[in-house]
């Protein structure tokens, strides 16, 4: 065994695919259910498509389920997304599902590499790129090690015809975007625990917030001052797969 070898291999491999991302179509902040979902739809239907995520574990706040028990619900609308992914579900009552997270996490991840989404952790998304008509061009990621650190080093750009922010509860590049940007973005903040309507409004929230930017899941809630919901995950799966459509129709016609 060479350990040089096994060095070159590794930088080599992921310099290739990282290379590779720097010019995508779809941009995705955050490896969560929402964004992993989106990656999962997109890549489908042959999207060139790269998340970015800054912890090292990918799948959000699936794997802890609900109170740390590793079992995520799931309403009827959304169970043929558990169906599509290969996920599988007990019914509890009529309309709920228990699936296990773990199983559900890991599934979502594998499904959404092997559609052809590049993941890549330990990377956050820390600024935009924004051109005329306050159009998003892309995302400025840094090492996740590097904020950690507190270190003071530049980031790297990554061109995006689309982005998506599914950074969840905080809704992190939408409030960059109303920060530092004229795009007149305002991120209102989620609001108090309430399942029915938060499940609801999560799908209508997920929409393009200004040129370039789409939200879905948690982050579309914090935007629009919806509720949260707790751990039911239904409302996330839908929210990404609407927010993978609406970027398809939106590619479709710029490229008309
Ligand atoms: O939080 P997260 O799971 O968001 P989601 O897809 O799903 C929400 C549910 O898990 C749950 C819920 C169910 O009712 O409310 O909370 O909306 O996943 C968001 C991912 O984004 C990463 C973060 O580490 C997590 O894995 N993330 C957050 N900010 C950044 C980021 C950033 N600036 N750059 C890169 N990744």
């Amino acid at each position: 065994m060479d350990e040089v070898i096994i060095s070159k291999a590794i930088t080599e491999s992921y310099l290739k695919d990282l290379l590779d991302s720097m010019e995508v179509d779809v941009a995705i902040a955050g490896a969560g259910p929402s964004g992993m979902v989106a990656g999962y739809y997109l890549a489908k239907s042959k999207v060139k498509v790269a998340i970015f995520e800054r912890k090292l574990s990918i799948g959000g706040g699936m794997w802890g389920g609900g109170i740390m028990f590793n079992r995520i619900v799931v309403q009827s609308e959304a169970k043929e997304v558990l169906d599509e992914l290969g996920i599988s579900a007990k019914q509890y009552q009529k309309g709920y599902y228990v699936a296990d997270a773990v199983e559900a996490a890991s599934t979502l991840c594998s499904r959404c590499i092997k559609a052809g989404s590049k993941i890549f952790n330990l990377l956050s998304v820390e600024d935009v790129m924004i051109r005329e008509d306050d159009r998003i061009t892309g995302l400025v990621l840094n090492w996740s090690a590097v904020a950690l650190a507190n270190l003071h080093i530049d980031p790297m750009a990554i061109r995006a015809k689309l982005a998506i922010d599914a950074t969840g509860h905080d809704a992190e590049v939408c409030r960059i975007v109303a920060r530092k940007t004229g795009a007149g973005l305002e991120v209102r903040g989620e609001k108090s625990m309430w399942a029915e309507v938060g499940e609801n409004e999560i799908v209508a929230n997920t929409k393009q917030v200004c040129p370039g930017l789409l939200v879905t899941g948690m982050a579309a809630n914090a935007v629009f001052g919806s509720p949260r919901m707790g751990a039911i995950f239904g409302g996330m799966l839908l929210s990404g797969k609407k927010a993978a459509e609406l970027a398809i129709d939106l590619l479709k016609k710029t490229k008309r």
